[in-house]
């Protein structure tokens, strides 16, 4: 099944959010195949938000990120790029619709909750960046056949 992945982004630890946004993604359905806590540094940030370098606001965003060590996660289901990105909702949290973890959490631009991978061959290259192989697990969970009907699990 296809897999995602995540940033928990320091403002989520600070602010105590953690728990809310796991159990969104729970609820939904989606698997956790890979979780982990983890200080970003400036070189892992350089790549994973390369096409933002030339930006202004980089240098803040660099800060932003580095402020807490914050919590990766690689999670899997059917279509799971798309899913998550419209539960994550707009980029600017104060224009994301209501409903969307970025709509219900957060006010700001920046400190927009999370990083959610935009397409599936992004999602490969940041899974590969952020966990080693033996950080990902494969399993099935007993709730998988209450989850999906057999034609949707491959
Ligand atoms: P995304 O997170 O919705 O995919 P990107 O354009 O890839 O949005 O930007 C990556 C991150 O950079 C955003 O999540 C946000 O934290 C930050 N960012 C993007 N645009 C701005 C901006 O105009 N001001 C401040 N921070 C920004
Ligand atoms: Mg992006």
């Amino acid at each position: 099944m296809e897999q995602t992945f995540i940033i928990l982004k320091p403002s989520t630890i600070q602010r105590g959010l953690v728990g809310q946004v796991i159990d969104r993604f729970q609820k939904k359905g989606l698997f956790i195949a890979g979780i982990k806590m983890m200080r970003l540094d400036e070189k892992i940030l350089r790549e994973h938000y390369s096409h933002l370098v030339d930006r202004p606001f980089f240098p803040d965003l660099l800060k932003s990120m580095m402020a807490t060590p914050v919590i990766v996660m690689c999670l899997r289901g059917k279509d799971a790029v798309e899913v998550v990105r419209s539960m994550t909702g707009a980029t600017n949290c104060r224009k994301a619709a209501s409903g969307t973890i970025r709509g219900d959490f957060g006010m700001s631009g920046q400190e927009n909750i999370i990083h959610a991978s935009d397409s599936v061959d992004n999602a490969i290259i940041e899974i590969n960046r952020f966990f080693r192989p033996e950080e990902i697990f494969d399993y099935s969970p007993l709730t998988i056949s209450a989850t999906y009907s057999p034609d949707e699990i491959d």
